[in-house]
């Protein structure tokens, strides 16, 4: 096929450098990466950005709580979430840092337009704000707690009264109903749709879009008493990467709009409401989508510093392997619901899923063929219908589980592929392919080469969620670089005859539980 790629644009949050990554963190970036990794594979043209918000009354106070200045604090912090980047084996493209230059002009450039269209006026701002949450509030939205207000979301809230600038928000209300009436796709899933129509439908005030009482931020072009309201600087990055507003036209106009900002569920407002209106007063186009995923608990409880069960990701990858990791936190949660980390039902899975259901049937195919093909790629003979029912079944996969992953349901495409693993297995044993060594040599033949094309296509299709491991599977094929894409899927790129295969060794290794076996004894 000529002609061009067609764009793929997926974002992750900027994270707060005020703490380092967790597990909430390295969750998001996954899922994005996940995606990425299979519309590159699905020939799309892919630009994957994360990077850090550095901005705010939040990270200028954590900094001042260790002693050191800003852009030093900034400078670490930053690093840890690239680092995690790194371990966790994501494919990012590229990694922005709100204290960048480029993004200091993008705010600035997003700023005058939007004072030129007479959307920001000077007033001042008397109200409450959480630094944790960086978010205003109305008297209303708190609650109350041993006689403290407090954030709806529990964090502290303090009185602000100083001059601002505000973003007349208060004027958008229809028009953001009607922008979501009219793309009924861009709020995922469908219950947050609703919570922000409900929002919006509420009524809105102006929103105030700057600060006077501490200095680290974007200066507010014209006025440097103001740094702006940090999530006007930090929403601004999905801009500021592709070239926004001069750097670099083409990629812009390639880009955006972006395809899927992917949040948690806490940030959603900024996203689906504050966002999209200053886009549209800015005469930009909104984004496509914004899906806003759960929050991960550990063992029923909410993750907190205070409580000390953060947990952190190169922990459990230690403990039970990246892969494996990448996987549970998939496969364990319908994506978009809340989850609950447990080691029992990581071990679980990692041991039934991984280790037997998809490492045992890989193993034991690929070792019937090194023993009893001559260590090649046996030769088919005629296929009968059940050989026909699990090759169909492997050559549709993609399209079964391509608008899976289009509606972000990795669960349910997981799932979709393990269906063929468990026909697979359920195959293997039917057709007992030991049993036909003396009996039917021929036919043998036919079952292992049928089983090693559904390998290969399970291989290839589990790459984006597992890329270490799907490339040992693929190795174990002599499969080469270029044969690894989606467009190898399917009959036209079968196996070929006669390749020879290395001695097979064991992809998932089981997770020998201490703690199980000290319950037995
Ligand atoms: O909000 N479970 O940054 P942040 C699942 N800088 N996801 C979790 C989680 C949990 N327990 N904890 C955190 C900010 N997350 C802003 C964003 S974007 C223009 C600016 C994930 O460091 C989840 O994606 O507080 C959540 O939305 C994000 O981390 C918040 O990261």
């Amino acid at each position: 096929m000529t002609g061009h790629k067609q764009p793929y644009y997926i974002t992750t949050p900027i994270y707060y450098v005020n703490d380092k990554p967790h597990i909430g963190h390295a969750y998001t970036t996954l899922a994005c990466d996940v995606l990425a990794r299979f519309k590159r594979l699905d020939g799309f043209d892919v630009m994957f950005l994360t990077g850090t918000d550095e901005h705010g009354q939040k990270v200028d106070k954590s900094a001042a709580a260790k002693g050191i200045d800003p852009q030093t604090f900034t400078d670490q912090v930053s690093q840890n979430f690239r680092d995690l980047a790194g371990h966790m084996n994501f494919s990012n493209d590229d990694f922005i840092r709100t204290t960048e230059e480029r993004h200091k002009k993008a705010c600035q450039a997003l700023w005058n337009t939007l004072l030129e269209k007479g959307e920001i006026y000077l007033g001042s701002y008397d109200g409450w704000y959480s630094v944790r949450d960086e978010a205003f509030y109305g008297e209303k939205e708190l609650i109350e707690k041993d006689g403290e207000k407090l954030a709806p979301t529990g964090a502290p809230v303090e009185w602000v009264s100083e001059p601002s600038y505000f973003f007349k928000l208060s004027a958008w209300g229809d028009r953001l109903l009607k922008f979501y009436d009219d793309n009924p796709d861009f709020i995922a899933p469908p219950s947050r749709r609703n919570e922000v129509i409900s929002f919006v439908k509420g009524g809105m005030h102006d929103l105030s879009v700057s600060r006077t009482s501490f200095k680290w931020g974007v200066p507010v072009p014209g006025d440097e008493d103001h740094v702006m309201y940090v999530w006007l600087d930090a929403l601004t990055n999905y801009l500021t990467a592709i070239g926004y507003p001069d750097v670099d036209p083409a990629k812009l106009e390639k880009f955006w709009p972006a395809d899927l900002h992917m949040v948690g569920k806490d940030i959603l407002r900024f996203h689906a409401v504050y966002w999209p209106a200053f886009l549209l007063a800015a005469d930009i186009a909104p984004p496509k989508r914004v899906f806003a995923h759960g929050w991960w608990t550990n063992e029923g409880q909410k993750i907190s510093k205070s409580i000390g069960n953060v947990i952190d990701p190169y922990d459990l990858t230690e403990r039970y392997g990246l892969d494996q990791t990448r996987y549970f936190l998939l496969r364990e949660v319908p994506f978009g619901n809340d989850g609950d980390f447990g080691h029992r039902a990581m071990v679980s899975r990692m041991n039934s899923e991984l280790a037997n259901d998809l490492g045992n049937m890989c193993q034991r195919v690929l070792s019937m063929i090194h023993k009893n093909c001559n260590a090649a790629v046996p030769t088919p003979g005629e296929f009968t219908d059940a050989d026909k029912d699990i090759l169909g079944k492997a050559h549709g996969m993609l399209d079964t589980v391509r608008p899976l992953f289009d509606e972000q349901a990795f669960h349910k495409a997981l799932e979709a592929i393990w269906s063929l693993v468990g026909d697979a297995n359920r195959y293997v044993d039917e057709m007992a392919p030991w049993g036909l060594k003396k009996t039917d040599p021929a036919r043998m033949e036919t079952v292992l080469y049928i089983l090693a094309e559904v390998i290969r296509h399970v291989g290839i299709l589990v790459q984006p969620i597992m890329p270490d491991s799907a490339a040992k599977i693929l190795d174990l094929l002599v499969l080469a670089d270029e044969k690894r894409g989606f467009e190898a899927l399917g009959p036209d790129h079968a196996l070929a005859v006669g390749t020879e295969l290395p001695k097979p060794e064991g992809v998932f290794p089981r997770f020998v539980d201490p703690e199980a076996e000290g319950e037995k004894a």
